[in-house]
């Protein structure tokens, strides 16, 4: 089984701005953390993250013919893209959206989601634990 992890704008600051926020850990680390939980449950794992809305469509069209899964945090293209939901419509893969801060309790626009209406699961304001519960999911579903 092959998992794509893909992370959105501003996801790489990870560790170095409001940690209040969104905690200590760098994105390199939260990248070793994925692919520690992937050895673990014996399955392969790529980590990607772009700011480019353009870039994520391409990564999700290439991912139809490699990965089973997709955990996907699209950061503020959550709330704005619907290129993103028409990308993962056409190419079907099982998706899990994640997100590090409770978005319900933030601002009224984070908690419009265009991606949620594709996504089969949503894992909201669990840290970083919350990417390894959406591989855990994937996972045990899908495997
Ligand atoms: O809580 C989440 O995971 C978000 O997807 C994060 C996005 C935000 O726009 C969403 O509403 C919720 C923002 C990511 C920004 O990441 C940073 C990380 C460290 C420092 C500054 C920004």
């Amino acid at each position: 089984m092959h998992l794509l992890i893909l992370n959105g704008p501003n996801l790489n600051l990870l560790g170095l701005r409001e940690p209040e926020i969104y905690g200590k850990t760098s994105y390199g680390g939260l990248c070793d953390l994925i692919c520690a939980h992937a050895e673990e449950a014996g399955v392969t794992v790529e980590c990607k993250q772009s700011n480019h809305e353009g870039v994520l469509v391409d990564w999700i069209q290439e991912a139809y013919d490699n990965a089973d899964g997709i955990v996907f945090n699209p950061g503020a293209y959550t709330h704005t893209s619907i290129a993103l939901l028409d990308a993962l419509k056409a190419v079907g893969i099982p998706c899990v959206e994640v997100h590090i801060s409770d978005v319900n309790e933030r601002e009224p626009f984070r908690q419009i989601s265009y991606v949620g209406l594709y996504a089969e699961k949503r894992i909201i304001g669990q840290g970083l634990n919350g990417y390894l519960a959406a591989m855990d999911y994937l996972i045990e579903k899908y495997r």
